[in-house]
């Protein structure tokens, strides 16, 4: 498929512009993690996955898990650029009463999963991703990771049976942020040697500049034609990215831009 980077980078832009104000709006929410996930998930929106936003529960359709599922903001304004609900809808964001809350659900049209405890998509992702092999059905499933989420053990016991069964219908996509909730990840648990721990489970891995669409591209259209293991793509991202007083903070895992804040990051986000 022919794809235009230019446009996609324009939109990287309107999409980091949004996913603050939407965040302003709420008046709480994860910033960090969604800004870090911008290219990532145009992506597969956008390149990746075979999906139609007008018939969300189409049988034939790629799967993507959002293991990571406090990155509402870029999940669900992403999904509304691609056409899945309203844009409008948006300023609900973790009101009452809204179907767009801080944590994924599988009410929103375009999420398969209800996630925000981490540790479980990776799971959830190989159960339908061995299902669709007993069914002889072609569509790939897609899982969000986290890199603190990668510090689970459930995670490995996934990434284990994935190599197992070899799933080469799944493809997880590690958000190597750098940055958990409370600081970095080297000083509260390493998870170095990332690359080797996937491949030692027997996955087939791959390392990528999470925001460069090109690496994004070529990393997916090889887990595509991978025969005989599961993908990973460690892509190496920065938290925050987009917004200089965010980039790399902890403290912006979880907290949402003033009027000033906003006012400062969309100057930025030009
Ligand atoms: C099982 C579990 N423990 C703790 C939390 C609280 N929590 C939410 S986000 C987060 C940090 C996750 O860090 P990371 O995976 O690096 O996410 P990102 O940097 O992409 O936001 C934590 C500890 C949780 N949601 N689930
Ligand atoms: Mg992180």
């Amino acid at each position: 498929m022919s794809i235009d980077i230019e446009s996609l980078k324009k939109k990287a832009v309107i999409i980091r512009r949004d996913i603050l104000e939407v965040l302003h709006v709420a008046g709480s929410g994860h910033p960090g993690g969604s800004l870090s996930a911008v290219e990532i998930m145009l992506t597969l929106y956008g390149y990746v996955m075979n999906h139609k936003p007008q018939d969300p529960a189409w049988e034939g359709r790629d799967r993507l898990i959002i293991s990571k599922g406090h990155a509402t903001p870029v999940v669900y304004v992403a999904l509304a650029h691609f056409g899945y609900f309203p844009k409008e809808e948006l300023k609900t964001f973790r009101k009452f009463k809204s179907r767009l809350q801080g944590h994924v659900h599988s009410h929103v049209p375009g999420v398969e999963f209800c996630t925000g405890s981490l540790g479980h998509g990776l799971s959830f992702a190989n159960g339908i991703a061995l299902g669709a092999k007993m069914r002889g059905k072609n569509f790939k499933v897609y899982c969000l990771l986290g890199d603190g989420e990668n510090q689970e053990g459930s995670i490995w016991e996934a990434a284990m049976t994935a190599g197992h069964h070899q799933l080469n219908n799944i493809c997880a996509i590690v958000d190597y942020n750098k940055v958990q909730e409370n600081g970095p990840l080297k000083d509260i648990k390493n998870i170095e040697p990332l690359a080797k721990k996937w491949s030692s489970f027997g996955w087939h891995t791959l390392e990528v500049n999470g925001h460069n669409f090109k690496e994004l591209m070529t990393a997916f259209d090889e887990f595509k034609n991978r025969k005989d293991k599961p993908t990973v793509i460690i892509a190496h991202t920065i938290k925050g990215k987009g917004v200089s007083f965010m980039e790399g903070k902890s403290s912006w895992h979880g907290k949402a831009p003033n009027q000033e804040q906003l006012a400062q990051a969309l100057k930025e986000l030009v």
